[in-house]
């Protein structure tokens, strides 16, 4: 399976640093949507769903966590570190997020507004809708 971690430039100098997020620059999308979660608690996997359109990518802006994807032939585990890495999650790829730091603020863009239709809850579904 192709994982495609996106490197964001930042800009840095001794103040600190600074990253800038550009639709059709280092985001391969038009952005409609940025979500963000954050105060996670010990312990919580969240996710367990796929998407029919939706592609999004997600950076950790602060603190750590786990991204498992699966396609539905293959399942990879991405670890999120770096606010200059964006992962990006292409759609009908299943996810689930875990190991959140205390601190982790996991930011997501993503390409359409919210839309519970385009969610697919179901991993056997997932899988059928996959083949
Ligand atoms: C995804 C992963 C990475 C909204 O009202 N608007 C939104 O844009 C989003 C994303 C969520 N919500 C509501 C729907 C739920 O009542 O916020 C609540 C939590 O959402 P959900 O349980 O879907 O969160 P996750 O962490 O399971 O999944 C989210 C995204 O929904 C999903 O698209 O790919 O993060």
């Amino acid at each position: 399976m192709n994982i495609q971690i996106i490197p964001l430039q930042t800009h840095g100098d001794d103040r600190g640093s600074l990253v800038a997020l550009e639709d059709g620059n280092n985001i391969p999308f038009e952005i409609k949507r940025v979500y963000y979660m954050f105060n996670t608690k010990d312990g919580v996997r969240r996710g367990f769903h796929a998407h029919k359109h939706l592609k999004q990518v997600a950076i950790a802006v602060r603190g750590t966590c786990r991204f498992l994807l699966d396609n539905g032939r293959e399942r990879i585990e991405v670890v999120l570190d770096n606010p200059a890495q964006g992962l990006l999650i292409e759609s009908f790829m299943w996810r689930e997020m875990y190991d959140f730091s205390d601190d982790c603020v996991l930011m997501v863009l993503a390409d359409q507004h919210y839309d519970e239709s385009d969610y697919v809850r179901d991993y056997e579904d997932f899988l059928e809708q996959s083949k």
